[in-house]
């Protein structure tokens, strides 16, 4: 492509509407104005616990009641939050291109949906919060959009007296696993909920772990996008810090298919590992603004 202002709207929204294959890719940046918080930088924690590190099987094996409250306290928070207009743009040009234009969420809010993003071009890679799921190897129950708050009874969130307001228990509990010498506030297993099919297993959020496989049927849907080996003419990197695999690998399959890179972030250091090219888009800002300016 020739030379492009990296910053300029119109050659964007001109290239978008020649576009004939687009990927969008989402992270947790998308949904920061709707008021849930990040994964990495500002926001990253959830008491006094690096979110990520809750975020794997280990962490559920040791302590599936301090994981499970990280779990539940984010399905209350998300039942409580409301889609915000870079959700609508997304859904919206979704209707509009059909087939034409697939999003890669790595977001499990259930925010996309409920913006009515179309559920067969919304390829959730990281599951959803409200997917429960037998924790048993041995076990495949799944249970689909169960929207139970809390998610059983000892889970139930103390909240502000009068008040639908979560208490920050932050600085009142010192909750750090790592550190076996600091005695765990924990709920037994016995108290959490059982899979209903095999009657052993522990119900676990149906969200991927690091270490763990993403959907089978999410990754053929992905593949057969890339596989088809047409070209790709777009891909947009909205709200993600571009450090976790596979998700942050498809912008080089996106480029490598012909593919020229928007990137939507609040943050310009945060741009896919491969960098910045010539004939790429950088808009820094907030998501929930620049993304209604972009396809207008
Ligand atoms: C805004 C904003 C605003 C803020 N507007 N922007 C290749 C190389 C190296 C390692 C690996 C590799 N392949 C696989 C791995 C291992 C691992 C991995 O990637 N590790 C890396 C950390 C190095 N990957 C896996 O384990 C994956 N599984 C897998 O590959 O299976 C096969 C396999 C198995 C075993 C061995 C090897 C291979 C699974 C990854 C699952 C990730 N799961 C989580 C938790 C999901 C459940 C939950 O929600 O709790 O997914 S971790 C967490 O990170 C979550 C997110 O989806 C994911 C990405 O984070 P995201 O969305 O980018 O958020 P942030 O916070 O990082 O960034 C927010 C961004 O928004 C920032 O840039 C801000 O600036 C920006 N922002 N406000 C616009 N208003």
């Amino acid at each position: 492509p020739s030379v492009v202002d990296p910053t300029d709207l119109k050659s964007f929204q001109d290239h978008l509407k020649n576009s004939k294959r687009i990927l969008a890719l989402l992270g947790a940046g998308l949904s920061a104005s709707s008021g849930l918080p990040t994964f990495r930088g500002a926001g990253g924690l959830w008491r006094t616990h690096d979110a990520t590190e809750l975020a794997t099987p280990e962490a559920f094996a040791r302590d599936p009641g301090l994981v499970w409250q990280f779990y539940n306290y984010r399905r209350h928070m998300a039942l409580g939050a409301k889609p915000n207009p870079a959700h609508y743009a997304l859904a919206a040009l979704a209707k509009k291109r059909g087939d034409e234009f697939i999003t890669l969420s790595q977001n499990v809010d259930g925010l996309s949906p409920r913006a009515g993003h179309p559920a067969e071009t919304l390829k959730l890679l990281h599951g959803s919060l409200f997917d429960l799921k037998c924790s048993s190897f041995f076990c495949n129950h799944m249970e689909r959009d169960n929207y139970t708050d809390p998610v059983c009874p000892a889970l139930a969130i103390p909240t502000e007296p009068g008040t639908d307001n979560p208490i920050d228990t932050t600085a009142k509990r010192d909750l750090d696993i790592s550190n076996i010498s600091v005695p765990l506030p924990s709920i037994p297993a016995s108290e959490l909920p059982h899979c209903p099919t095999c009657q052993t297993g522990l119900i676990r959020p149906g969200v991927v772990w690091f270490g763990e496989s993403l959907p089978g049927k999410v990754m053929d849907d992905v593949d057969a996008f890339f596989d088809s080996g047409e070209q790709v003419d777009l891909i947009m990197v909205i709200g993600t810090s571009s450090k976790v695999y596979p998700a942050a690998g498809y912008v080089d399959d996106a480029r490598a298919m012909g593919a020229r890179v928007a990137v939507v972030n609040m943050d310009r250091r945060d741009a896919p590992k491969s960098g910045m090219c010539e004939g790429d888009w950088m808009f820094e800002g907030d998501a929930a603004a620049i993304l209604p300016e972009l396809f207008r």
